[in-house]
């Protein structure tokens, strides 16, 4: 386990945020990037059919849980975030990669709502849904942190040490799939002074 994971908030004291912008990987990756959302995971939801897998999703999307710190980040912010790198007027013909924008109560509900109008959005007038979270599946393993997954050293680093549950609910792999991802800052990459991150920053050194 790294010192990162070890002194991150833990999932009791976080809360939790859903949201569906097409593929998966890439929307970790965006989320993952923010300054106080902890952890990040790949799954499916939208739906009500049970145990949706990738090669049959039924009737849900292609969705991601971000678990983040109230006292950096809030609701209305990570609503914001989703404004930022999608279009709700944007007409998705493929039910796995639909925009939804979950909220858990009818606050949470308001809150999107506002979000929207303050950018000008009609509320009936847009494709993005807004939708309560019901279910949320998590997805296969090969999906979870997938561009840290997709670098080989990377892989073999975080395998020595996490097993892929371990991975997937790692608060730093979080944050080194959203650098390799390309959504972080070079400036915002945690700084980790340890032996066994020679690894990784090696590879941060090519980006900075
Ligand atoms: N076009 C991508 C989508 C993957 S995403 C997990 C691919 O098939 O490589 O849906």
């Amino acid at each position: 386990m790294f010192d990162y994971d070890e002194n991150a908030l833990s999932s009791e004291k976080t809360s939790t945020f859903f949201v569906a912008l097409g593929c998966f990987w890439g929307v970790e990756a965006e989320y993952g990037a923010i300054d106080g959302v902890v952890r990040t995971s790949c799954g499916y939801a939208g739906g009500v059919k049970p145990n949706p897998s990738y090669g049959e999703i039924k009737d849900h999307t292609e969705s991601v849980r971000v678990e983040y710190d109230r006292k950096k980040v809030s609701y209305k912010s990570l609503v914001e975030k989703s404004l930022d790198i999608h279009n709700p007027q944007n007409r998705i013909k493929n039910q796995q990669y639909d925009n939804i924008i979950f909220y858990r109560d009818s606050k949470e509900k308001r809150i999107a709502e506002k979000v929207l109008e303050d950018r000008g959005y009609k509320i009936g007038d847009i494709e993005t849904r807004l939708e309560l979270i019901t279910d949320y599946y998590y997805a296969e393993d090969y999906h979870q942190k997938y561009n840290l997954r997709f670098n080989r050293r990377l892989e073999e680093l975080f395998n020595a040490e996490y097993s892929d549950e371990e991975l997937r609910n790692s608060a730093f792999a979080t944050k080194v799939n959203a650098f390799v991802g390309g959504k972080m800052d070079k400036d915002d990459i945690p700084d980790v002074d340890e032996p066994k991150f020679n690894v990784f920053n090696q590879i941060a050194n090519r980006f900075r």
